[in-house]
């Protein structure tokens, strides 16, 4: 999220208009306040079982803020088809592994079980099927001996900051063809 806020400037065609949260504690409300960009949160967990109500109240907070594009950066709620129809083609996700690879949680831990040499992440604009829509951009890494979940986290994330910022400048120009990163130290 920081990565894209900052990424947001110059001749950047879109510029940041809020961070909006599912946790009134993250850590991300109080870095996007710094960096003076407007926030809000919207915590799931009084509406239960309602994710139709929860969405309900994320839309009131973006009407005001009323944004063109939605980037989700580490959103952890499944979104129902109702609101990601009404945010078809302006709404982006990254997720981290190399898509159609490991949709879902623990991806990190899947690929290295699987025994795969390669991992990394990818930005995909959001469709009702989770993690299943069409892919803008990958970034890949080796997996290496030792790897952990965590290590192998560690070497995506720096990648994962530079392909969502270079996804969304392009999207936001209106231009959709893929970026691929890859390389250890690319
Ligand atoms: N919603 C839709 N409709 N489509 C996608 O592609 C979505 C989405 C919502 C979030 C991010 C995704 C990821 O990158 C994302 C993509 C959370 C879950 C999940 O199972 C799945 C995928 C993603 C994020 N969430 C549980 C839930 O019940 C809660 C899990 C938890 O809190 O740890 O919502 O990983």
């Amino acid at each position: 999220m920081v990565a894209l806020v900052q990424s947001m400037a110059g001749d950047h065609p879109a510029r940041p208009v809020l961070v909006l949260s599912n946790d009134p504690a993250a850590g991300g409300l109080v870095r996007a306040r710094a960096l003076g960009i407007a926030t809000a949160a919207v915590d799931h967990k009084p509406f239960g079982k309602d994710r139709a109500a929860f969405e309900a109240a994320l839309q009131a907070e973006l009407d005001k803020a009323a944004p063109d594009i939605l980037c989700l950066a580490g959103f952890m709620r499944v979104l129902t088809p109702g609101f990601v129809t009404a945010w078809a083609g302006r709404m982006l996700n990254i997720h981290p592994s190399l898509l159609p690879k490991y949709k879902g949680l623990n991806t990190h831990a899947r690929a290295i079980e699987a025994g795969d040499a390669e991992a990394g992440c990818s930005v995909h604009e959001v469709t009702a099927e989770l993690d299943g829509g069409p892919i803008l951009g990958q970034a890949r890494v080796p997996i290496l001996p030792g790897d952990t979940a965590d290590t192998l986290a560690a070497r995506v994330l720096p990648l994962e900051h530079r392909l969502y910022p270079a996804v969304l400048r392009r999207y936001a120009a209106g231009d959709r063809t893929p970026i691929m990163l890859s390389g250890a130290n690319s």
